[in-house]
């Protein structure tokens, strides 16, 4: 059901000087940066590698305001990582299989996510103390 990483989600105070450390230190490439306020954050794809069931991505986070699930998290436990995105081709139909098992959905329909993505997250107390995120790629015309 889990294609490949697609990002591992990373909170962060300043974006900015992040993604400077991240393309000096590792020579990454920014592809995306977008302001998503459904989700409270500012955020930046960083790209990685590119496989046989996608690409995937640094994703650097930072919140909009410090009542957001990203702002939270960083007064809590500071920076580091936040979220595990993973690829999946049916985020609708990984939803119901994974609801199913009983793991907590606190997305029951997917949302909009970074590049066009169709996105849901599963609670983090189910999954071992990962917040876990499911990402269906946009579907790329050809
Ligand atoms: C909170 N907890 C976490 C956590 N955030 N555990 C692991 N990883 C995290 N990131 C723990 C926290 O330590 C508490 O445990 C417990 O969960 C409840 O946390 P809380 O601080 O009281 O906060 P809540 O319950 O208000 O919210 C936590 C959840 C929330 C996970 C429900 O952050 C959420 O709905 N997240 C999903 C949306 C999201 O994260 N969006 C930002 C990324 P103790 O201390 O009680 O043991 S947006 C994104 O990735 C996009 C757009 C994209 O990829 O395209
Ligand atoms: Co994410």
């Amino acid at each position: 059901m889990l294609t490949r990483i697609d990002h591992v989600g990373i909170a962060c105070h300043d974006l900015e000087e992040k993604i400077a450390f991240y393309e000096s230190t590792f020579g990454l490439i920014v592809a995306s940066r977008e302001v998503n306020e459904e989700q409270g954050v500012k955020e930046a794809m960083l790209h990685v590698a590119d496989g046989p069931a996608g690409s995937s991505y640094v994703q650097l986070l930072e919140p909009l305001h410090p009542d957001t699930p990203v702002g939270k998290f960083l007064a809590k436990r500071g920076e580091g990582v936040h979220h595990v995105g993973y690829g999946v081709d049916d985020v609708t139909a990984a939803l119901e299989a994974i609801g199913a098992k009983g793991v907590r959905l606190l997305d029951e329909r997917p949302r909009h996510g970074s590049m066009g993505a169709s996105i849901a997250f599963l609670h983090p107390k189910d999954v071992g103390g990962v917040l876990t995120e499911l990402v269906q790629a946009r579907r790329l015309e050809h």
